[in-house]
């Protein structure tokens, strides 16, 4: 059934005992034993008569119907499999931030059969190497800005046989190839389950992990969280911040928008104000970001009035990545009359398994499970405990976890269920709480707490603009609270705000949870994909 001619991606699956679960019971999972990811949400769009709906925009006027896409994405395919003599199976690495053409160098690569493997545009040549070799990447497209550290990760991989930039006015350049090649390409009859995606997870230790993708799986991901949770329309256009090297990128702001024919803005910078200049020029109606953006972009969204309630066009709000305090859901909800949709996704799942519609949101809960997914929470022995009682959550649905070669698939994948490393808790009406990563529960005198919870209550302080909290070695209580705090300006750091802040603390959780230490700072350790990354605080605060 492959259509694969290299068959590096087959070779390295995970044997099928450690494989995850896998469920199709929604009707609109049923898939053919050939399918093309690319071609079902872009070809087809295209085919149905649809091909002059506008597709993607950018700053500067860039404006391409479906139509248009079809004819770069086919343009570079031919590129690709006549210049540079890819053949299906291949890997291909694409670098560049979010972009029309990034996105036309994504459909070209699946459709030739081949596998993308998108990076995040502020690797450096180190990472971009340790994925060159885990890939074991035998093609590139790149952005002409960011060829430099790629240039420097491939000089020492004589297996990378081509790099191609874009961007790129010179006759080597990518465009000058496209301008040689037909605008119609013989897409590559693939199988449903021949990989398409190599995605390395964000993960906070370690060598990356690459996590694999099907081209059924792509399309399955289009069918459950977006039509079931936030059912868009074919006018909506969707904007926001995550970058498509980033599942939550790849899925929100390009497959999802396609997959119901309607339009997306790729933006290459995404500060909190970018971001909200260009939902105002887009009249962009969908916005996907991080709980962190959220919170910065908060006062500037409430006196621009950026929401349809408030006369603008912004309607749908999603958040995911990491979770979302009661307190950002609170304050955004007051500055645009919007009930963000919240949702817990993984690399290693593709996209969003536990999450709540506008209409059925609470506050505190990520949400309830997917249509299309299963969801429990188990203890140690991965045996499901009662309801309200603080587990591992473990799902299973039409994706899994496929770490190419890579013994930590056992840690994520065990009798099925894939085991996300996070504890939470189910309430009596099915709703999931998040409590924390597993490794960031803060165990002190014998309490566990969850990091997340004090963060929650710090937030609510107006002296808080960011914090985090994590637990640290303590003689007597074996670890004690530690809070990390960027105070909002105006407000001064110092002995007065320490006690003020865990006063407050005292009153607003259980007085047991408060930080019984505290320390000031400009920022806080981020992952590109606006994580916070906990693990550095610990390092800092043991190094010293
Ligand atoms: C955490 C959340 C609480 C959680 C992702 C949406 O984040 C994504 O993928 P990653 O592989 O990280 C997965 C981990 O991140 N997390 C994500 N969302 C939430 N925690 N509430 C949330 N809403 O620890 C999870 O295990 O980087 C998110 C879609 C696609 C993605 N890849």
């Amino acid at each position: 059934m492959t259509s694969h001619v290299d068959t590096f991606a087959r070779d390295h699956l995970p044997p099928s005992e450690l494989q995850p679960e896998f469920l199709f019971e929604l009707p609109s999972l049923q898939f053919p034993p050939h399918l093309n990811c690319a071609v079902e949400l872009l070809d087809q769009r295209v085919v149905a008569g649809e091909g002059d709906r506008i597709c993607l925009r950018a700053p500067g006027g860039l404006c391409w119907t479906y139509r248009d896409l079809l004819g770069h994405a086919n343009r570079i395919a031919n590129v690709l499999v006549h210049e540079l003599g890819v053949v299906p199976g291949n890997r291909v690495l694409l670098r560049g931030p979010n972009s029309p053409m990034l996105a036309a160098c994504w459909f070209a690569v699946i459709k030739a059969g081949a596998i993308a493997v998108a990076t995040m545009p502020l690797l450096r040549a180190k990472e971009l190497g340790q994925i060159l070799d885990k890939g074991r990447v035998t093609h590139a497209l790149c952005a002409r800005a960011l060829r430099g550290e790629l240039d420097e990760a491939v000089a020492t991989r004589p297996f990378v046989a081509h790099v191609r930039c874009f961007g790129d006015p010179s006759a080597g350049g990518l465009e000058a190839a496209m301008a040689r090649q037909p605008d119609q390409f013989d897409n590559v009859a693939t199988a449903a389950d021949d990989t398409c995606v190599l995605a390395f997870t964000s993960g906070t230790t370690g060598l990356p992990k690459a996590t694999m993708h099907f081209h059924r799986d792509i399309i399955a991901a289009c069918r459950c969280w977006p039509p079931h949770v936030l059912r868009p329309q074919p006018d909506d256009v969707f904007i926001g911040s995550p970058p498509l090297a980033f599942t939550f990128g790849l899925g929100g702001l390009l497959l999802f928008p396609m997959s119901v024919g309607a339009s997306t803005v790729l933006l290459e910078q995404v500060s909190p104000q970018q971001l909200l200049a260009a939902i105002r020029e887009f009249r962009a109606t969908i916005l996907f970001t991080a709980p962190t953006s959220y919170r910065a972009m908060a006062e500037g969204a409430r006196d621009s009035r950026i929401s349809a309630p408030h006369g603008g066009s912004l309607v749908k709000c999603v958040s995911a990545g990491e979770v979302l305090p009661a307190a950002t859901r609170a304050l955004w909800k007051d500055a645009t009359d919007i009930e963000i949709i919240d949702g817990i996704g993984a690399t290693e799942m593709f996209h969003i398994f536990i999450s709540a519609d506008e209409a059925h949101a609470r506050p505190g809960a990520t949400g309830t499970v997917v249509p299309g997914y299963r969801a429990r929470i188990v203890d140690e022995e991965d045996r499901e405990v009662p309801t309200g009682t603080v587990g591992r959550l473990a799902v299973k649905g039409p994706t899994g976890c496929r770490y190419l070669d890579d013994s930590r698939q056992r840690n994520y994948v065990r009798d099925g269920w894939n085991y996300t490393g996070d504890a939470y808790y189910m309430d009596a009406d099915g709703y999931f709480h998040y409590q924390s990563r597993l490794d960031d529960m803060i165990i002190s005198a014998g309490y566990n707490i969850g990091a997340p919870e004090v963060e929650d209550a710090l937030m609510l302080h107006p002296a808080v603009a960011e914090c985090a909290v994590i637990g640290v070695p303590d003689q007597e209580r074996g670890q004690i609270v530690k809070a990390f705090i960027v105070p909002r300006s105006g407000h001064e750091a110092g002995e007065q705000l320490v006690s003020e802040l865990q006063d407050f603390v005292k009153r607003t959780i259980a007085p047991y949870k408060y930080p019984r230490a505290i320390e000031f700072r400009e920022s806080l350790p981020r992952t590109e994909t606006g994580k916070l990354q906990r693990f550095r605080l610990r390092e800092a605060h043991s190094g010293r």
